[in-house]
This record gives C-alpha cells, structure tokens and sequence, in this order.
C-alpha cells in the first residue's frame, strides 16, 4: 500500500496576511501552479478575496487571497480591513507573511497582535529570499521568531519556487481531516467576470504612479463568447478627469498598451480569443462614497 493510501485526507482553508506588497498574491500563485491573483509592486493592489485550489492526492488546500492589512484613510480601505478579518475568522491556518528583505516594522508587530486571539494556527512566513544573503536570512528568522508565537517560521521565495513545496506540506498538515471541499479540476470558484476585471486592472496598474493606482477601478459589464472570440466589455473607472487623461494617454497610447497586455493575459484565462473593449470613466471620489462602491463591487 502507498504512503498516500494510508494518510487521512485533509482539506481546508489557508490565507495569507501582512502588510500590502508583503508578497501575498505572488506567493498564493506559486502555490497553486496559476496565476490567480493579481500583483504589482504598488502597495494595496489586491481587492477582492480570491480562493484559488491546491489539488494533491491526500489533501485539499483552498487558499485565500486577501488584501494587506494597512491604516485605512477611505471608505474603500475600512472596507478592505473588515474583509481582511472575516476571513481570518474563517480559516484553519494563516501565514504571516513578512519580506526578508525589510526591517519588521510596526504594522507587523500590529498584525501579529491581532491574530494571537483566532482559532486558525498561525505560523510566520519569510518572503522574498531570493533578495537576500544568508546571514541577512538568519537574521530575520530569529526576529521573526522572537516577534510572536508562531506555530512554524518558514523562509519561502515566490519567485524561484524555493521552499514553496515545504510550506504547502506544513500548512497541509494543519488541515483538519475533512473529505474533498471542491471538484477535482476547479482552480477558484470566482466569476470569471471578477478574474477578467481583476486582470485589465491589473495592467492598468503598470506604469502608474502617487494615487492613480488607488483610484483605479475596473469593472467588466459584458462578456459574449462567439465563435472561438470572447468579446469583453469593461469600464476602467478613475476618480478624477486628470486622471482619465494620465490612463488614456497622448491620443490613447497608453490604453492601447493596457488593452494589449490585458487581452494577452484574458485569453490564457479563458483559453479562447479575445476582443476587448475598455472604456474610462470618471466615477468622482469613488473610494470614499458608499453608493459608487456598491456600484463597483465593494
Ligand atoms: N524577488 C521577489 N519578489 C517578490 C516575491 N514575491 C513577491 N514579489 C514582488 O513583490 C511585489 C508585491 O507582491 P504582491 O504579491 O502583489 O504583494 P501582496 O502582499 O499581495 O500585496 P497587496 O495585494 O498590495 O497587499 C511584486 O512586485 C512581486 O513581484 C519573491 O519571492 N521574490
Ligand atoms: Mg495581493
């Protein structure tokens, strides 16, 4: 009889938390095999949970993608916290992610506060090795250690894939023992609408600076598959008609280069041809008025 045989099944819920550009996205996308969520290096660029699937033989890991836990200063970002902490409510074990490559700070200290009084086991979660040496490594377990109780410390790279198999098997086996939560082949059970509008935001993010990447918004209204085409579409909305100039671009230079790069990545998603329609609209002040939110998904 195999090893696997003779293991109990476990499936559950894991997330990832730390502060914005922590490499929480990156690091559930390693994970899984598939790029799920979206990154960029702008601090708060994920908005919407995200779960995304990890098949093995003997378990089932759902993971959790949430936004990086920061001070609010807009109704948007109050909301993004309550997120935040309904799903650490939620979930069986949670990985504190703090970069290698940065001091702890006090928004980590914070966060590790918070998440001493939840029922999830929480181990801590070094990122970005590959952007250090090995003493600055060693330096930053200990700190990390001796920062709070942590079920595990484990140092990961999301982008060479060193150690990423390691903590997958560690967060499995805080799993409860639970048969399949999900059908074989499922990878998120998000719309796929929310993965489009999350994908041309994505690009539109790229290049962008100060507040502009903030007050970007996207927001898919149609998809009609036709043929072997999938024609998209969306409204890129930003807060303020300066703004509109900056992601159009000098005679919409700047938009067609948002345009190529999302329908790029939309077609790998969706495995047809794309077509895709952006449009930018001005939704004045959207991230602190609760009617437009609501309009836009929050
Ligand atoms: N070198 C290196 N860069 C990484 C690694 N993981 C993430 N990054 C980079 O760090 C930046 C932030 O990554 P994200 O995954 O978007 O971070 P996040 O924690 O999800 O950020 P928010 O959604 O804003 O909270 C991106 O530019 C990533 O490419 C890693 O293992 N090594
Ligand atoms: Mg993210």
């Amino acid at each position: 009889m195999s090893d696997v045989a003779q293991r109990p099944y476990r499936a559950g819920f894991g997330c990832f938390v730390g502060r914005p550009n922590a490499g929480k996205s990156t690091l559930t996308n390693a994970i899984v095999g598939t790029k799920i969520a979206i990154t960029s290096n702008k601090p708060q660029t994920t908005r919407h949970i995200i779960r995304a699937v990890l098949h093995r033989p003997d378990s089932q890991l759902v993971l959790v993608d949430t936004p990086g836990l920061h001070r609010p200063r807009t109704l948007l970002g109050e909301r993004l916290n309550d997120l935040v902490r309904e799903t650490w409510s939620e979930v069986d074990v949670i990985g504190l992610c703090i970069p290698a490559n940065e001091p702890i700070g006090r928004g980590d200290r914070f966060i590790t506060g918070e998440l001493a009084s939840l029922r999830a086991t929480v181990l801590a979660v070094v990122t970005k090795t590959d952007l250090v040496d090995k003493k600055r490594l060693a330096e930053q377990l200990l700190a990390v250690s001796e920062m709070g109780e942590f079920a595990d410390v484990v140092p990961v790279s999301a982008v060479s894939g060193h150690q990423v198999d390691t903590l997958v098997d560690v967060m499995t086996g805080y799993l409860p023992e639970s048969p399949q939560l999900y059908p074989d082949d499922m990878l998120t059970d998000d719309p796929e609408q929310v993965l489009v509008a999350e994908l041309v935001r994505e690009a539109a993010l790229e290049g962008v600076r100060d507040e502009l990447p903030h007050s970007i918004a996207v927001v898919v209204e149609e998809m009609i598959p036709e043929g072997n085409v999938t024609k998209i579409y969306a409204d890129v909305y930003v807060e303020r008609s300066s703004q509109k100039a900056i992601v159009i671009g000098h005679r919409g230079s700047r938009l067609k280069h948002v345009g190529t790069t999302a329908r790029r990545q939309i077609e790998e998603l969706l495995g047809t041809r794309v077509y895709l329609d952006l449009h930018v609209r001005v939704a004045k002040d959207w991230q602190r008025d609760p009617k437009q939110l609501r309009k836009l998904g929050f």
